[in-house]
């Protein structure tokens, strides 16, 4: 019988790693996974989806490990003791707008987190360990009229951006300086129904389906004229995969080649609960209105802008889609029905519960 494959993911709570964790014992690997001590028990309940499916027990192995990635120690002894053969490093602080605020602790977990993991890799003689790295559009700052592929010049502006750059550094010096299969992944922002709460695509749709139930309050955004390049992140996990089959380590951009703002985001979102939304004022002065209602329903304020912000982002990823046969599936509209539909279940079993 064909040994199974050994996978370690980093980041393995997070939309993506948990995404990438389901597809992972699909394709019949053994997962283990990095998990921080936390104060309540929940920090996994994007993986009770896995541990719910009734064949789980039977045929899936999922191992998480307590550790951090700032800890190079337990790092290397987490490595070492299950020797992967594929390493997915997805832990981070990804938050733009917190890394203004924690500038140092961002960069420990997004810079020095990635250095601990390639120097463990590269202690290891006995095993070629193959490296994903979760690098970012953000690296890119704001795009000047074109679509961003490779080759283009990175200008970050955030201490996100910043730290992710010398991340995707290290990754490219330890490839090209020791022989390591590793390779960045570009990734363009990718959403769905397990995204984190204070991104703007959910912060808006678990808003919208609040006000579907409820026909009050008021939704608090920043910039709403910001464009990004939203994909879906189950098809995103799947180039993460693709990257580590490729014949040799490289850089991929993964994108959709579409860029939309927050502004249209908010009216697809709304109109999928029947609310037309029209728009007033501009900059911070902004207001979202019920067509019908005449209320406010959304406004923008300055304490949600970013210093330094990225305007607008749009992939080019004719790479991706030449050297792995991979392409983006699902449109911006649909994606956004996903997911005011998840959350107007969401909405429903919380209040159930509560
Ligand atoms: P996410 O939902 O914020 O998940 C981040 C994960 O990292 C969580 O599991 C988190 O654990 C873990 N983590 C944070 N600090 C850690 C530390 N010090 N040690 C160990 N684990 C730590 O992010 P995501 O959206 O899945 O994104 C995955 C990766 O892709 C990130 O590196 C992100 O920067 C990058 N990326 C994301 C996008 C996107 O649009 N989603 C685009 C480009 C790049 P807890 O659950 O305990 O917090
Ligand atoms: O949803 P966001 O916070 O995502 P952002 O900053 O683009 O970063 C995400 O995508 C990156 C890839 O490009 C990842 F590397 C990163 O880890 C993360 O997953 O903000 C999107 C846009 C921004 O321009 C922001 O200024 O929406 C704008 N925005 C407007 N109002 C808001 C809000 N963003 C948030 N989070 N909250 C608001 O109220």
């Amino acid at each position: 019988m064909k040994r199974k494959k050994i996978a370690f993911i980093t980041g393995i709570t997070g939309q993506d790693g948990s995404i990438l964790a389901e597809f992972l014992l699909n394709k019949n690997y053994i997962v283990h996974g990095l998990k921080r001590r936390t104060s309540t028990l929940y920090s996994t309940h994007r993986l009770d989806k896995i541990y719910q499916d009734k064949n789980f027990k039977k045929n899936k192995t999922l191992i998480l490990h307590y550790g951090d990635v700032t800890d190079g120690l337990s790092c290397s002894q987490i490595i070492k003791e299950i020797m992967p053969d594929e390493i997915y490093h997805l832990a981070a602080q990804s938050h733009v707008a917190i890394s203004q605020v924690t500038p140092y602790y961002t960069t420990m977990v997004d810079s020095i987190g990635t250095l601990n993991i390639l120097e463990v890799i590269k202690s290891i003689k006995e095993k070629k360990i193959k490296f994903y790295n979760a690098a970012t559009s953000e690296m890119y700052g704001t795009l000047k009229g074109k679509y961003l592929n490779e080759k283009t010049q990175f200008a970050p502006q955030s201490p996100y951006a910043s730290s992710k750059l010398l991340s995707y550094w290290f990754t490219k010096n330890y490839r090209d300086s020791y022989g390591i299969f590793a390779s960045n992944g570009i990734l363009f922002n990718h959403e769905g129904a397990t995204r984190g709460e204070n991104f703007v695509t959910r912060k808006i749709t678990r808003f919208v389906a609040k006000y579907h139930y409820e026909k009050k309050n008021i939704l608090y955004l920043g910039n709403l004229s910001a464009r990004r390049d939203w994909g879906h992140a189950p098809e995103y996990v799947v180039a993460m995969w693709k990257m580590l089959q490729y014949k040799k380590p490289d850089d991929f951009v993964i994108a959709t080649n579409e860029a939309h703002s927050v502004r249209e985001f908010l009216i697809e979102a709304f109109k999928q609960i029947g609310v037309k939304i029209t728009f007033k004022g501009t900059g911070s002065n902004e207001v979202g209105i019920d067509a019908k209602t005449k209320k406010i329903i959304v406004k923008s304020i300055k304490y949600y802008y970013r210093p330094n912000e990225v305007e607008a982002l749009i992939g080019n990823y004719s790479k991706a889609r030449k050297l792995l046969n991979w392409k983006p599936k699902m449109k911006f509209k649909s994606i956004v029905k996903l997911m005011v539909k998840e959350d107007l279940k969401i909405y429903l079993k919380e209040k159930n519960n509560s």
